[in-house]
């Protein structure tokens, strides 16, 4: 199976993809779609999260895009690619997606965490580059991502030990030990509505609480090259990936885009269409 080529060039450039690659992300303070393509994404959104059930938390609206793949042709357009293709390579998966939209006045805070952490045995190898779209403002008033630079490469590379917290106030329940992390060397991104920043999945990062008057909700595409082996016994049915771009190269199966995967949601969790797996 091989999807069509993109027309837009590169968006990253060598010393760029060398920061991404250096540091373990990249923040792009540029408009990442047509203005009238992002708000149409953006109108898709309003829409999903007017119709979340009023005992689920828009923090936890994790793999939309399987009962709305209407998405996929946003997380696939070509402009989102281009970013993409300079790290991953032009055969591309999409691993995941996930609106986490921290509400004003109460949004919870996200634990300092490691996203290979939570996804070890899914991927081999480790090499998922996720793109954080700003649907709001993002700043630090209102509970913008932090990374701690570097992380990925450091320590124990993407695969800390984990502490449990309190999910009343925390998107997750669990959050890297504090003797493993140096919060002092927090960085901030700020970002602007149709903004990105990019993250390898090995670095650590979070996020502090919305107590502010303005929503932050931002979307992550999770994307790695088709090289990557997507473990499916591992996902035991509750996960599927996508051919995003060109052709597959690890022997995987992709899900159709055209269509709802009910059976997916079910069988990530029987009582939330939106079970919170990161
Ligand atoms: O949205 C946030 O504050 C954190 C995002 C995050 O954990 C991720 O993109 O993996």
């Amino acid at each position: 199976m091989s999807t069509t080529s993109t027309t837009v060039p590169p968006r990253l450039n060598a010393d760029e993809v060398a920061q991404y690659s250096n540091d373990g992300y990249f923040v792009f303070n540029k408009p990442v779609l047509p203005a009238d393509r992002f708000q149409s994404l953006k109108n898709c959104f309003e829409g999903i999260l007017a119709d979340l059930p009023a005992d689920e938390r828009p923090e936890a609206m994790d793999v939309p895009h399987f009962m709305h793949p209407e998405l996929l042709k946003y997380a696939f357009d070509e402009n989102i690619l281009a970013l993409v293709e300079p790290i991953v390579g032009p055969d591309i998966a999409l691993f995941s997606t996930h609106f986490i939209c921290k509400p004003k006045g109460n949004g919870k805070r996200v634990p300092w965490h490691e996203d290979s952490a939570y996804w070890k045995g899914q991927v081999e190898p480790m090499e998922v580059a996720t793109v954080w779209l700003a649907i709001d403002p993002s700043t630090k008033v209102n509970g913008c991502m932090k990374v701690i630079p570097r992380t990925h490469v450091e320590g124990q590379k993407g695969f800390s030990d984990y502490d449990a917290v309190d999910t009343a106030t925390s998107v997750f329940g669990t959050e890297i030990k504090k003797e493993q992390r140096d919060d002092d060397r927090q960085v901030y991104i700020e970002l602007q509505p149709n903004e990105c920043s990019l993250h390898d999945s090995r670095i650590m990062h979070g996020s502090e609480p919305n107590t502010s008057s303005i929503r932050r909700c931002g979307w992550t595409m999770r994307f790695a090259s088709t090289s990557c082996k997507f473990n499916e016994e591992r996902f035991a049915g509750a996960h599927q990936v996508y051919l995003a771009k060109g052709r597959d190269l690890g022997g995987n199966r992709y899900a159709d885009p055209t269509r709802t995967y009910p059976e997916v949601m079910a069988a990530r969790g029987a009582s939330s269409r939106y079970k919170n797996a990161h």
